[in-house]
This record gives C-alpha cells, structure tokens and sequence, in this order.
C-alpha cells in the first residue's frame, strides 16, 4: 500500500501561473506538481499602489497557486534592489557591482518578513515547505518566529560564493542565520555546498564556539548538491522535430554554427565571448565566410543599470567584430536581443555544430544541458563549457575553458570545428548518460527525499536521540551547527 504524501508546500520569488510552456523551475518541479497536492507560494509578478493587498489563489487541478502583488516600494527595493543589487553581482562575484543600501535591505527583509505572515496563515503541521533562490533568504528564519516547525528546504539556484566574498556581504550573518533555519539546504554544485560549510566552519571558528556546541534552534541543519535536471529525453524529442531552424547559407556545405543563448546578465561571459569570436577570426582568418556566430540574448533586469550597461558594452564590442570581419555577403555575428519561441530555440540548437557556454559564473546552467540533448546522436556538435559553471562538474567531456581567456576560448572552438565525428559521439554519448541519469525527476525526487531524511533526522536530534543511535555528526554539521548560535547572536546584536 502506498504511503500518503504530504501536501508540498513551494516558494518561489515568481509563480508561474499564467503561464502556457512551462518555465525552468515548473519542468523541473514536474513530478511533484502532477503527483502531490502542491500549494504553490510568491509574487504574482504585478504591481500595486495598495499596502495589504492580499492574496489571490488560484487552483488548477491539484495544485493550487497562492499569488501576492508587489507594491513598488517593495518591487524596488526587495526585488531591484537588495536581490539584483546586492546578492546576485555579490554570489556571482561581481563586489565591484554590488551596492548594499541598508534602506534595501530593511525592504528585503520585510517583505520576507510579509510573505512568512501570509504562508503561516495558509500551511498546516504536515507540509513540507521548499523554498526557492536567493530573494527568499530569510523567509524559513521568518516562518520559524511564527512557531513553524515543518520541515523546510531551501535550494540555491545560482553560485554560493567563496567565505572570502561571502563575508564581504554586511548583512552575512543574517542571511546565514536564514539558512541555518532550514532543514535541509540544497546547492547546485559540490564547489558550493564547500564554500557554504567552509563559511561556517570559519565563522565557528571565529565565535569561539567549541566543535560540538549545542545548537539554540532545535534543528541542525544538512547542507548537499543537488544538481539541477532537465527533462532530457523530452527537449530531445522537441529538438529532432524542430531541427532545420537555422537559414540554410549558415549551415549548408562547408558552413558551420556557432551559436550562444544567455539571458542578457554580466555573468554570462558574453563580451569575453565575442573578443574570442574576434581572436579566433584574426589567427584563422580561412573560418571567415563558413563559420556564422548567432547570439540569443533575451533582455533581463533593464531596471538595473549594469544590466543596462552591459547592453551598451555587448552590443558595441557586436558592432567592432562585425564592422572588422563583415563582407556584402557575410557577417560573423548573428545578434537577437530578443528571445526565441523554445521550439525554435531547440531546432538551432540541433542545427549547431558548436554551442558556447561561457559564463564567468554560473550555479548550474540549463542551456549546456539543453544543447547536449537536443543534438543529433548520429552527427553531435560540441559543447565549449566554461569551468566556472556548476554545469562542468558534471560534464567533464565538454570542452572546458577559462571563458577569461579568450585565446583558449578560440583554439576550443577551433578543437570543436575540428573534432572527429568518433570523439565527438563519444563525448556526446557520455554526457547523455549523465543528462539522462540526473534529469528534472532525479533532482526532484531526490531533494524531496532528502528533505524527508533530513527532517527525521532533526526530530531525532531535538529529542536527543543522535547519541543513542551512536551516529556522530558530520564536521560540517557540527560546524553549522555552531554558526546558527554565532548567525543569531550577530544579526539580534
Ligand atoms: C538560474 C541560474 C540555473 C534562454 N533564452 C531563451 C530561453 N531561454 C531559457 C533557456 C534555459 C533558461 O532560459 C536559462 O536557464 P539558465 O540555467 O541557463 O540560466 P538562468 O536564467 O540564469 O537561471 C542558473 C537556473 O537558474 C536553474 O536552476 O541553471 O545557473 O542562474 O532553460 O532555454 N527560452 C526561450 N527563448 C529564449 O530565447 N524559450
């Protein structure tokens, strides 16, 4: 007989209600939307002038969507502000773009404070709570001042930075403190979940706390990789019904295509990208006319001026490699500031003979996953991965580069236009296997059940029972442990 599961509880900055394809976050939360009663928790992406304005749910099927509008003091300050300002260019280590405005933060933390009073109103003691990203730090901190016991998940979808960087973040503390209220805290890459626990192993360090100090908040928090899936099998099949997007004078006899797609952010890598486009051009300039470079690039937080910066630097450095290289019948650089519908996106993707990923910082990474599935297994392109992406780590067969280098960055593209078709199904069969291993279901349900171990594994700790069971704590558990007592201390003082 099979159990009863409980009813699974999301948090996420945006919720994806009205949407009809189903975004990054809704296909890889699949199994559980079609399988438990969900109750789907944030910001409706709206706007209003009006304090209080409640919630409005909406129930589909088993899931029911709980949505709240923003007001535009809060939109700006806990959205544009201390999320996009401070924490994104700060866990991407981008410190030289990371404003920390204390008003921001206070806006932070209040509509985190909000959402907390609002979900307790709405979640019963057998939910399980699983919060998403980095507007969210503070909310399992929150839910707990409500007397909130459930057990609460916490998944980090972009880099946890280096203690080093973490520490220069004025409010560390508080967000730490965030995070060791969760039972379980999931990261996206194994360089993450250490730099996490080397943060608190240095702060219990720092505090004086002995090792084994008893942690104040009754829980003790796990923190694991859990690298983010795709459903593999699904953008492949879409992909071999798209294929063919590409116009023919790119990819006919003797051409090849390049191609890239990135929401327009700084840690994509994409001016260093085109500088490597220009040097693989100037030392082989027989590529000239048979390789075409084309550039996805749907605009994103235009509000924030780096944003906006950044257009203005990728869109001039564009405008010098193709002024260099054009001729009347020819231009390196394909741009679109724009997003393509995901059919068309998965057929270019397949037309590709080589996909270039090169953030100078990302946690995972979807679109490598994507451009591996959607390739043909018979006559795949290769894949040119940065190593700062959480991606590599589990793709060790791509081409892996340091995207600052735009010399190696241009002899990997010139490698992948060479490669022979044997060692590129190989590197392609390989990656397969792991896309197909660790896909959307495989994260999902690991988490879940992780949450599930987790969370029996506190109860068991609260009740003093670890010791009974002669099974001692991991270092990094101790060590989380004792930054929850440091965490609370630094953010109450
Ligand atoms: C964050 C983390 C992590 C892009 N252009 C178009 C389009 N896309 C889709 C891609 C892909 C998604 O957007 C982008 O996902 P990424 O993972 O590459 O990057 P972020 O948006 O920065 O996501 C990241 C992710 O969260 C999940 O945990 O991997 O590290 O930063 O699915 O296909 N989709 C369509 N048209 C486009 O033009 N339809």
């Amino acid at each position: 007989m099979s159990r009863k599961l409980s009813r699974l509880v999301l948090v996420s900055n945006r919720v994806p209600v009205g949407e009809t394809t189903p975004g990054g976050l809704a296909v890889a939360l699949k199994d559980a939307l079609s399988t438990r009663q969900v109750l789907w928790f944030g910001w409706s992406g709206g706007l209003t002038d009006k304090t209080g304005a409640g919630l409005t749910s909406i129930r589909r099927g088993n899931v029911e969507y709980a949505v709240t509008d923003l007001t535009t003091d809060e939109y700006e300050g806990y959205y544009a502000g201390y999320a996009n300002k401070a924490l994104w260019p700060s866990f991407h280590y981008r410190l030289d773009l990371a404003e920390y405005q204390p008003d921001e933060f206070a806006t932070y933390m209040a509509v985190n404070a909000r959402f907390a009073r609002e979900l307790f109103e709405r979640i019963s003691p057998s939910d399980q709570i699983w919060i998403h990203d980095y507007h969210l730090i503070p909310l399992a901190a929150e839910l707990r001042k409500f007397g909130v016991t459930n057990p609460i998940g916490f998944f980090s979808h972009i880099p946890f930075p280096s203690p080093e960087i973490f520490r220069a973040i004025p409010q560390h503390a508080a967000l730490a403190s965030g995070l060791m209220a969760c039972d379980l805290v999931g990261f996206q890459s194994d360089r993450d979940r250490s730099n996490f626990e080397r943060y608190a192993a240095e702060q219990a360090a720092m505090s004086a706390l002995p090792a084994n100090a008893p942690q104040t908040g009754g829980s003790r928090m796990r923190a694991m990789a859990f690298p983010i899936g795709i459903d593999a099998v699904g953008f492949a099949k879409e992909a071999e019904t798209s294929a063919g997007c590409a116009p023919a004078a790119l990819v006919g006899a003797g051409k090849c295509l390049i191609l890239g797609v990135d929401r327009m952010d700084y840690s994509k890598g994409l001016v260093e990208r085109v500088t490597a486009i220009e040097t693989l051009l100037d030392s082989r300039p027989d590529l000239c006319e048979r390789v075409s470079y084309i550039q996805v690039t749907p605009p994103s937080r235009g509000e924030v001026d780096a944003y906006a910066q950044l257009r203005i630097e990728l869109e001039t450095c564009i405008g010098h490699v193709n002024g260099r290289f054009t001729t009347l019948d020819w231009a390196p650089v394909r741009y679109l500031a724009q997003g393509l519908p995901r059919n068309e996106l998965a057929g270019l993707y397949r037309d590709a003979a080589v996909g270039l990923v090169t953030p100078l910082r990302d946690g995972m990474n979807l679109v490598a996953k994507e451009f591996v599935a959607a390739q043909d297994p018979r006559n795949p392109g290769v894949l040119v991965l940065s190593e700062f992406a959480g991606v590599a780590e589990q793709l060790p067969e791509a081409l892996i580069i340091n995207p600052h280098d735009p010399a190696q960055q241009a002899r990997a593209i010139e490698h992948a236009l060479a490669m022979p078709l044997p060692e590129r199904q190989e590197r392609h069969a390989a990656m397969m296997d792991t896309l197909n291993r660790y896909d959307a279901s495989w994260w999902c349900g690991a988490f879940l059940q992780e949450l599930a171990v987790a969370t029996s594994r506190s109860s068991a700790v609260q009740a003093g029972a670890a010791h009974a069971h002669n099974e001692p704590l991991t270092a990094p558990q101790i060590a989380a442990g004792a930054l929850a007592v440091a965490g609370c201390r630094l953010s109450g003082s």
